[in-house]
Parts: structure tokens; C-alpha cells; sequence
């Protein structure tokens, strides 16, 4: 069985507590590899191998890190179908969403901040005629990247990328239920040149290896993707030290369809908004808004499609819907399905765990696509973040009532908005307590625009110009004229 090492200083190495966790493949419930338990020892290792490339690294020209980078990129590429592969394996997501989404968004990341460097302008304040001031942007030092197990990838090279792109060096810690596509990342990026120490990846539990990197003293900046419970952790032990930090949390993100949208395409993509990724994408649109007079056209177009989508071996091309990430997931999200009847709502379809599966995968996490209606909107069950292929669905009559009912949770992240009433749809828009909203569109993502969440959804901004001004520190020159 394959075991995994740690990545410091170039190396692959075993952990020092000499322990390791299986790692388990959720579409049969198999152990498919062990990966290092790793600890505070591990994570002083790859800090201090961080710590001693950065200031070769930091004056490394922007050219130079930039055709670095490219080449990480063209290695991603080259590997493009084993990575999409050891993906879906890995977090029981389809594999053809690997192909479509995970592994061209991560060539992409080290391509975009790759090139952003070589464009990047400062800005200079002139006082009257009495001084110039201009800004320097410079990188930090070590980065501590903490990355989630549904998007595995996608999410960490969101982060190494910027991050070394802006100069600095990191240790990466990513989901222990989600290793390998670190791991091969990791040689990678040994084999791109990029030198030793620059980027180190340690494994292991977030209460362990995670907490070590939040807490290290020479750690001074953390990006957090994970959940808002999770995120409060982090910033209790990062605060007291004045870490930057930038944390990409939880979300019950709205979904809003006016009487005036077109229909056919509101229930395609919020079918996708909804179960794309079995649910488990922050940006998903779990909360499902539908003005009256056309709540139960929508709701029989948006049922049948759903009832339609195909579940199954994640490895099969035409799979739509794979397995939830782990037993413990799925218990979570079945618990909520249960929560939901108990709080008087109605299961329209799905809250089963699907018959005939074929005989590769019947071991495995699988839930089906479950809608719920006639929940009140104060109930749990629409307050927190399941992050599963559940979505309820609520009638409202006016814009007015729709506003305060997307915008009546602790959450922030996204919104989508259906109509086609340009007013009406800017107007909404303004009124959303949401980071991102997307007007008769879903998750179409431009790397350049600023991204994160309002309220318990995260603090801070990152995308283009956002996060390479996060991973560097502005400082301002005065000189006297
Ligand atoms: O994520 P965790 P979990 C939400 C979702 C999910 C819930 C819990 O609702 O059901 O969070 O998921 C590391 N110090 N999201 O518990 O724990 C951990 O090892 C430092 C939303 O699986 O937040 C992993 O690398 N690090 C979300 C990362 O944090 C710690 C994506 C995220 O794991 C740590 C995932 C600690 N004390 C879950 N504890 C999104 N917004 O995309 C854990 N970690």
C-alpha cells in the first residue's frame, strides 16, 4: 500500500512521530493509502527549511519565480488525467468534474499569479511638493496554508501560488481525509526546480499538524479554507501572535428565482448549484428561494431533473453524483435530513442512501440528492452549513421578502439571483449580505476579482491583485523633497 511522506526542504521524509493515518477511498470505504500523523516536530522541520530558502527565494526576480510557476503549471498538465484520477479516488467526487474543474483550475492558479507578478504596479502619493511617498510590496516570510478535503487541489494551489508567486516560502498543510494530490503536487514541484524549501508539505490532523503551523511563532501569515468552526480555532491561537490572516469559511448560500427568470436555465444551474460535487462546494446553493406564481412549475421541473441525476462509481465517466467524503460526513448529513423531519419539513426526493450501486462501490458514502420543503427559515436545518447534497426550497412573494430571507443567517459567502429585470437584479445585488453574487449564473469564476465572505463566512479577500497584496506587506517610503 502506498504510504505517503512529508515534503521538506526538497525531501521527501517520514514524519517523527513514525505514525501514520489511513487514508481512506470514500466511494468504497477502502483504505487506499497512510499518510504521516505528523506534529509540532514536523511542522518546526518545514518552518525552519521555509525559513532558510526564503531570502535566497525573496530575491529570486519576478521572472524568474514567474517561469518556476509556468513550469509547475505545464507538469499539472502532463499529469493531467493521473491527477484527476487520484482526485475522484481520494474524495469520492466524479471524475469527470476532476477533468472539468479540479485539475484546470489548478493548472490555472500557477498560470494566473505566474504572469500577474510580471504586471504588477505600486502606487506613489505625492505630498504637494513637500515629499514623495511611494509603496513597497514585500513578501512576508513563511506562509501557513491550511486547505479543505472538497476541493483538495483546487484549493491549495489557490493558495501556494500567490504565495510564492508574492515571494514568500510555505508550509502547506492539506485535509488529512484528502492527501494524495498534495503529495504529487509536492514532487512536482521538486522536479519543476523550484528550489528546496520554497514550498514543504506536512500531513496530518488539523488539531495536531494544523494547529502547529497556526500557533508557530515564525509563521506570520495563515490562509485557512475549512469550516467557520474550524476558522474560530484558528484565529484564537494566530490572534495573539498578529498573524495575518485570511480565512475562507463555511456558507448556506441563497438561491433566488423571480417569477420573471428564464425557467429552463434557473433549474439546470441550480441543479448544478446545488449537488455539483455532492454539495460539498462552500459556494453550493443549499438555500433555494422561489417566487410564487411559478414556486410549483419550478418545483416539478427542478424535482424531475434532480430525480434524473446519475449516482454512482465516481470513476465512471458518466457519473454525476459520487460519495460523500467519509462515513463520519455522511452520518453528519444524514443526521440533518433526519433534523429536518423532525423540524416538520417535507423530503420531495432523495434522504436514501441509493440501492444498486455497482458491486466496486456499494461500501461506499453515498446519499442521495435531497430536496426539502415547508421548513421555517429560523430552523436549523436552513441555519447551518450541511454541506451535502441537500437543498430546501421556500416560496416568497416579494424582492423585499426574498432580501431578508437570504440575508437572514450568521453566513456571507455567495448568491446567485434569477431574473431578468436588470434593475431589479443590481438592486438585489446591493441588498445581498453575500461576497460573491452571480446574476443568472452560478460559480463562474474570474481569478481576477476579489473573493471571501461577509459574516461568519470568512474574513478577508483573496483573487488577483487581493491575495498578492495579503501575502505581502505594503510598506510606505516618505522622502522629503
Ligand atoms: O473541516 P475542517 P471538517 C465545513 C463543512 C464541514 C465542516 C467541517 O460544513 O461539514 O466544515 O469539516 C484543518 N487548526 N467545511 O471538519 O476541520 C484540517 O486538517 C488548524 C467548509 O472536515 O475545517 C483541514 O486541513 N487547522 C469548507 C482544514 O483545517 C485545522 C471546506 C479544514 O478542515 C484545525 C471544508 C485546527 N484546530 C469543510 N482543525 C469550505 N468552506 O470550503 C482542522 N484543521
Amino acid at each position: 500500500m502506498k504510504r505517503l511522506l512529508n515534503f521538506i526542504d526538497g525531501q521527501f521524509r517520514p514524519p517523527a512521530p513514525g505514525r501514520y493515518l489511513p487514508n481512506v477511498e470514500p466511494a468504497t470505504g477502502r483504505v487506499m493509502a497512510e499518510i504521516p500523523e505528523s506534529g509540532p516536530e514536523d511542522v518546526d522541520a518545514a518552518v525552519a527549511a521555509a525559513s532558510r530558502a526564503f531570502e535566497a527565494w525573496r530575491k529570486t526576480p519576478a521572472e524568474e519565480r514567474s517561469r518556476l510557476l509556468l513550469r509547475v503549471a505545464e507538469l499539472i498538465e502532463a499529469n493531467f488525467e493521473d491527477l484527476a484520477r487520484l482526485e475522484s479516488e481520494d474524495s469520492g467526487k466524479p471524475v469527470a468534474l476532476a477533468r472539468r474543474m479540479d485539475v484546470p483550475r489548478a493548472i490555472l492558479n500557477f498560470r494566473f499569479f505566474a504572469t500577474a507578478i510580471l504586471h504588477a504596479e505600486t502606487s506613489a502619493h505625492m505630498t504637494d511638493d513637500r515629499a514623495l511617498n511611494y509603496t513597497l510590496r514585500q513578501p512576508l516570510g513563511v506562509a501557513g496554508l491550511i486547505s479543505p478535503w472538497n476541493l483538495p487541489l483546487y484549493l491549495l494551489t489557490w493558495k501556494i501560488a500567490p504565495a510564492i508567486a508574492a515571494g514568500n516560502t510555505c508550509v502547506a498543510k492539506p485535509s488529512e481525509l484528502t492527501p494524495m494530490t498534495a503529495d504529487r503536487l509536492a514532487a512536482l514541484i521538486g522536479e519543476a526546480g523550484i528550489p528546496p524549501g520554497v514550498v514543504n508539505v506536512v500531513h496530518g490532523p488539523g488539531a495536531s499538524a494544523g494547529r502547529a503551523l497556526t500557533s508557530h511563532p515564525k509563521v506570520p501569515l495563515i490562509s485557512f479554507t475549512g469550516g467557520t468552526k474550524t476558522g474560530a480555532d484558528v484565529m484564537t491561537h494566530a490572534g495573539p501572535l498578529f498573524k495575518k490572516v485570511s480565512l475562507e469559511l463555511g456558507g448556506k448560500n441563497p438561491n433566488l428565482v423571480f417569477a420573471d427568470a428564464d425557467l429552463e436555465q434557473a433549474v439546470a444551474t441550480s441543479i448544478q448549484s446545488s449537488f455539483s460535487n455532492q454539495g460539498e462546494i462552500c459556494l453550493c446553493g443549499s438555500r433555494l428561494f422561489v417566487e410564487k406564481p411559478i414556486y410549483d412549475e419550478f418545483l416539478d421541473r427542478f424535482l424531475a431533473a434532480t430525480r434524473k441525476l446519475r449516482i454512482g462509481d465516481p470513476l465512471e465517466p458518466a457519473t454525476e453524483v459520487g460519495a460523500l467524503v467519509s462515513d463520519a460526513h455522511r452520518n453528519k448529513v444524514e443526521g440533518y435530513v433526519a433534523l429536518a423531519r423532525e423540524e416538520g419539513g417535507r423530503i420531495l426526493t432523495g434522504g436514501k442512501r441509493p440501492a444498486d450501486l455497482p458491486e466496486r462501490v456499494r461500501g461506499g458514502y453515498f446519499l442521495e440528492p435531497t430536496v426539502v420543503a415547508g421548513l421555517d427559515c429560523s430552523r436549523r436545518v436552513m441555519q447551518e452549513e450541511i454541506f451535502g447534497p441537500v437543498v430546501t426550497v421556500t416560496p416568497f412573494a416579494s424582492p423585499e421578502e426574498a432580501i431578508a430571507l437570504a440575508n437572514g443567517t450568521r453566513y456571507g459567502l455567495s448568491a446567485s439571483v434569477w431574473t431578468r429585470d436588470l434593475q431589479k437584479a443590481h438592486r438585489v445585488a446591493a441588498a445581498l449580505e453575500s461576497g460573491t453574487v452571480w446574476v443568472n449564473t452560478w460559480l463562474l469564476r474570474d481569478l481576477r476579482v476579489p473573493f471571501g465572505g461577509m459574516k461568519e463566512s470568512g474574513v478577508g479577500r483573496e483573487g488577483g491583485f487581493e491575495s498578492l497584496a495579503f501575502f505581502t506587506e505594503a510598506k510606505n517610503v516618505c522622502v522629503k523633497l
